[in-house]
């Protein structure tokens, strides 16, 4: 079992960092140190040590923020600051989170806990934090201007209230949003059921993540914080396929996964080989006799949901966006589709005048993952995931359920590629093809035609250029 202890141990990379200088130092003594995490890695679960018990969960390529008991009072210390966030591996962003990384920590509570929470800014501007989802009084509601002066660079806020009701939350900035949820700062925040609930089922696992979105380009850094629609790096926890950690559970395992969605667009969220249901939203948990089963959930701006399913179809089963751009990532969107057009001579021609030239999407977008193009400093490559059969061709909100039966309890490994028993693999065929029969009447025509002599119109369509929002 993981303790708390050996959490903090087992991982180099958590350190714990001495509160700004600035503060003075009877302040000092109030403040739980800071605890800092640089690694994108899955942490696991953080198991309670103190406080009232309750079964943790895991952030995808995150971690969950310890805490400091005093006098019953559940204490927290977040840290807004600039971070640099590796959103898949050889490609880093300078975002702005908290405690080290983007998305910041989750932070995990139990229902009834009185919970107080020192925000230190750390950013070049003023910020706060609003509580999406809670219960609270008025005035820790974290809207700036509205409901609190805003926190400035340099000071120290404290925010306390009591985490009145179960369920799935996330916390974000209420200052200046647009700049700052472009950068990256979010968060998740759980509060367990203090007791057996009737709507809450006990789960094996319990997985959560972010959906978010930044536009950053080619070779550059920092994201563009004026972008609203044409986003180019769809992002689970600010990580892109193949660099999102797969989601690893136990044969028979009930899964549970919640998903909240700070972009600005919806997302419908698709799981091959099972059928989960909508368990829960922000409102709370969901009424059994208004589920239903389903195997892709619209989860829209501002929205979150928890799915719940048995994971007992042993493999490995894509998760995903089910919109394409979001699982093909950093595509210029303003190229015209060139499938099918015949290019070999106009390449000729052009390649007398640049010699690498290369004609892309003859065949499709396929050829992309394959091409050795050479690429800016700093930027992602495209469609690069590999799997045991060749490219798979994602690259961006992408992931893979990986149902094992060997995976052991609350082991949250990877267990490598899924072994097919023999004979359940798709497979070539290799006998002869039958010519394909035309039909050649208009009989079983739903509707007869008015006149038969009509000629044929080829419909030629100019699709409206530039850019339209999707
Ligand atoms: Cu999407």
């Amino acid at each position: 079992m993981t303790t708390r202890r050996n959490f903090f141990k087992g991982s180099a990379a958590v350190l714990a960092a001495v509160a700004a200088t600035s503060v003075s130092k009877v302040a000092l003594a109030a403040l739980p140190e800071p605890v800092l995490q640089t690694k994108p890695d899955t942490m696991p679960p953080l198991i309670p040590k103190t406080g009232r018990d309750y079964n943790p969960v895991v952030t995808l390529n995150g971690w969950t923020l310890p805490w400091r008991m005093n006098r019953g009072v559940k204490e927290f210390h977040l840290v807004a600051e600039p971070v640099v966030r590796e959103m898949a591996p050889g490609f880093k962003a300078h975002l702005w989170g908290y405690n080290g990384q983007s998305p910041g920590p989750t932070i995990e509570v139990v229902e009834g806990d009185r919970v107080r929470i020192f925000v230190t800014n750390k950013l070049p501007e003023h910020t706060s934090v609003h509580w999406h989802g809670q219960r609270l009084p008025n005035g820790m509601d974290g809207v700036s201007g509205l409901t609190q002066p805003s926190i400035q660079p340099g000071k120290t806020f404290v925010y306390e209230f009591e985490a009145r009701r179960p369920g799935t939350f996330m916390y974000h900035p209420h200052a200046d949003e647009m700049t700052q949820m472009a950068m990256g700062m979010m968060g998740f925040w759980i509060t367990h059921p203090k007791e057996k609930h009737p709507l809450i089922e006990e789960v094996d696992r319990d997985f959560v993540f972010l959906l978010n979105a930044y536009d950053i380009d080619p070779g550059s850094y920092t994201p563009k914080i004026m972008t609203m629609l044409d986003f180019n790096l769809w992002s689970w926890n600010s990580r892109i396929f193949p660099g999102i950690d797969s989601l690893n559970v136990r044969l028979n395992d009930k899964v549970r996964i919640r998903i909240g969605n700070l972009t600005m667009t919806n997302h419908p969220m698709h799981l091959h080989g099972h059928e989960f249901v909508v368990t829960g939203t922000d409102g709370g948990p969901i009424p059994h006799s208004a589920r239903w089963p389903e195997v892709t959930t619209d989860i829209a701006v501002g929205q979150m949901r928890q799915i719940e399913f048995l994971a007992n179809e042993e493999g490995d089963w894509a998760f995903h966006c089910h919109k394409s751009h979001h699982t093909m990532n950093a595509m210029g969107h303003n190229v015209p589709t060139l499938i099918g057009v015949p290019h070999q001579e106009v390449a000729k021609k052009i390649t007398q005048l640049i010699p690498d030239y290369m004609v892309m999407g003859e065949r499709g977008m396929a050829d992309m993952g394959e091409m050795q193009m050479p690429l800016p400093d700093n930027t992602i490559p495209m469609m690069t995931g590999k799997g045991p059969f060749g490219g798979v061709e994602m690259g961006g909100m992408f992931s893979v359920l990986k149902v094992r039966r060997e995976q052991k309890p609350g082991d949250y490994k990877n267990p490598s590629w899924f072994k097919h028993p023999k004979g359940t693999v798709a497979f070539e065929y290799t006998g002869a093809l039958q010519q394909p029969q035309r039909s050649s009447t208009n009989s079983g025509e739903a509707m007869p035609r008015a006149q038969t002599n009509t000629p044929d119109v080829e419909v030629k369509v100019r699709k409206p250029s530039g850019h339209s929002g999707h």
